[in-house]
């Protein structure tokens, strides 16, 4: 294997929607992403483990799953604080949450204080999704119909591999000609952003729709991480506070700076997660 360089420092980073132990997380390049991180602070937002599939007969392993697990290991003995906020894929481990194992905290939710003063709810999204007057049948529903349009994804790109065709997500498609999945998209944002302001904070950091998004929205930030079974993207925030959206080479995608007007008081060294 290629020596790795490292990546610039961030301040801290988040990643979502992993899926480890389920056939269509991306592991290898997840795992390569994490060999390359250097930051602070490492927020887990959510389904970093999929417990759906890990309970079931089809539940995948691979060397490279066992790869991500070491690679977060490593972070931590450099240094790296971790916050793991289960979502509903890891939703068990959400009794464990106020639990300080000896590597992570285990968290419902976390208020993220950017260098530039910003105060950002950091939560899975789960919670946004209205579905729980089908005691999770929907839910569940949805997880099956998902996975089976990302197997045909696959089946399909492979043979459009083989006949020399670029690569086309079948997934992508069907979710942005589909006028329902877009309806979804924006009541889960509107659901997110109306939270945040609620709280009396000034933005939102989550995943869970397997959907990335940077952006100001009536002065409150949404920032969703995305995922590592469709995107292969990470939310990082730079020194000066700002955001951005990586993509699984460490290359920027989106870009959100600093809050315009300076703050008095930037703390230098990262505040305690309550
Ligand atoms: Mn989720």
């Amino acid at each position: 294997m290629t020596a790795r360089i490292p990546a610039p420092w961030r301040r801290a980073v988040f990643i979502s929607d992993v899926h480890l132990g389920s056939r269509h997380c991306h592991a290898r390049e997840l795992a390569d992403f994490l060999e390359r991180l250097r930051c602070g602070r490492l927020y887990l937002v959510g389904d970093l483990v999929d417990l759906w599939w890990l309970s079931q007969r089809r539940a995948h392993w691979s060397a490279a799953h066992t790869r991500v697990v070491e690679a977060l290991h490593a972070l931590r003995r450099a240094g790296t604080d971790i916050v793991y906020i289960p979502g509903n894929h890891d939703r068990p481990l959400r009794r464990v949450c106020g639990l300080a194992l000896p590597a992570m905290r285990v968290r419902r939710r976390a208020i993220h204080a950017t260098a530039d003063g910003r105060r950002l709810l950091v939560v899975h999204g789960d919670d946004y999704d209205g579905t729980t007057q089908f005691g999770g049948l929907q839910e569940r529903f949805g997880d099956w119909l998902y996975y089976r349009i990302l197997t045909g994804n696959q089946l399909l790109n492979r043979m459009r591999g083989h006949f020399g065709m670029r690569y086309w997500s079948l997934a992508d498609y069907l979710k942005r000609r589909s006028g329902a999945a877009e309806r979804y998209v924006a009541r889960f944002v509107d659901a997110g952003l109306a939270d945040a302001r609620r709280r009396g904070l000034d933005g939102i950091v989550c995943g869970h729709i397997h959907r990335t998004g940077l952006f100001v929205r009536d002065g409150v930030v949404y920032a969703n991480d995305g995922d590592w079974v469709e995107n292969l993207t990470a939310l990082a925030e730079d020194a000066d506070g700002s955001l951005r959206l990586l993509d699984r080479f460490h290359g920027t995608r989106a870009l959100l700076g600093p809050r315009v007007a300076p703050v008095a008081f930037a703390p230098a060294r990262l505040p305690r997660v309550a």
